[in-house]
């Protein structure tokens, strides 16, 4: 893992250097994939710059579409963290999808999905 993270920043700084300081989903919790038997009460991202809350934000939304989080993304500790709040989750698949204003005013975005299970 080490050598392929090693070959693909390389590539990165070859391709396009600024591309290094932009906002990637370092790790989240619950991690993308995740099956959960107990329903979290948080989505956290840290990313791997810091970030502006009020320029970014978090959904998380069920299998059919429906937005759950009633709060916006908000600051959680260090400024590479966002988190938002659920309501209690009955099992099922979600999405979170994200979109990252960094410090540096370049925005990013993605998704992953996470399941509770029944
Ligand atoms: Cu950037």
């Amino acid at each position: 893992m080490v050598l392929i993270r090693t070959i693909l920043i390389a590539g990165a700084l070859f391709a396009a250097p600024p591309a290094f300081a932009h906002a990637f989903l370092d790790h989240a919790s619950p991690s993308a994939g995740a099956e959960l038997r107990a329903p979290p009460t948080t989505v956290r991202i840290t990313f791997t710059e810091g970030v502006e809350p009020h320029f970014s934000s978090i959904q998380v939304l069920d299998a059919a579409g429906k937005r759950l989080n009633a709060g916006n993304a908000h600051a959680d500790g260090p400024i590479e963290n966002l988190a938002v709040e659920l309501p209690k989750l009955p099992p099922g698949t979600y999405t979170v999808i994200w979109h990252a204003t960094s410090v540096d005013t370049h925005k990013t975005e993605g998704k992953f999905t996470f399941s509770v299970l029944p």
